[in-house]
């Protein structure tokens, strides 16, 4: 996909007007820290459309961006962010499922990312489960991938199958680019 215009639109935390909307939106889950800000940001070509930090726990709102006038990209807020209080965790986990379960969207596509070299943890098993639960197809971004060696590969793509589901997964790095084709590909047929 060549982007031509992407911003920032709103920050939601609840019932908002936007979710109707008849756009395609595309909402990008993962595990704070895992790298969900810097893919928006490598897919769109634009370094700093999204704050990405390395200071965890950053994104408390869903975040809606307007790319070429009729997509919007969705960052959710990262879940498992450790230092949080149990409350913010809380709170997080609540506005993740209530994206997830809002019926006004009409037209949407997940895509959810993990740690290539990680794997898939316990609470990316959790969120799969609600994915399921609710019906939602998804995609796998395995983010990082920088951080693999060529021989790793195979071994991790099995893991994260044998883990995750047979779902399509792609090895996806913000550092270098890799998978940027593939995953527009996936997404936009182009
Ligand atoms: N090596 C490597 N580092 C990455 C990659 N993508 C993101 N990072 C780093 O991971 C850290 C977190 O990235 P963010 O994009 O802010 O992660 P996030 O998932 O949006 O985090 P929250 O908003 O806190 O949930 C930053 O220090 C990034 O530079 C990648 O593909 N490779
Ligand atoms: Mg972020």
């Amino acid at each position: 996909m060549s982007v031509k215009t992407a911003e920032f639109i709103k920050g939601v935390v609840g019932d908002d007007r936007i979710l109707e909307e008849s756009k395609l939106q595309v909402a990008f889950i993962g595990r704070s820290n895992v790298g969900k800000s810097s893919v928006i940001n490598s897919l769109t070509g634009r370094k700093n459309l999204v704050k990405s930090s390395s200071t965890p726990g950053k994104t408390r709102e869903i975040n809606f961006f307007l790319i070429n006038e009729k997509i919007y990209f969705v960052d959710l807020p990262g879940y498992g962010f450790a230092k949080a209080s149990f409350l913010q965790r809380e709170k997080i986990r609540q506005l993740i499922l209530w994206y997830l379960t809002s019926v006004e969207i009409k037209n949407r596509k997940l895509v959810l990312i993990i740690d290539a070299k990680v794997g898939p943890t316990k609470l990316d098993l959790e969120m799969i489960d609600i994915l399921n639960e609710y019906n939602h197809e998804f995609i796998i971004v395995a983010n990082k991938a920088d951080k693999l060696k060529r021989s790793e590969r195979n071994k991790k793509l099995k893991e994260i199958s044998e883990k995750a589901g047979n779902e399509e997964t792609i090895f996806y790095s913000a550092k270098s680019g890799e998978g940027k084709g593939e995953l527009s590909n996936e997404l936009f047929g182009n």
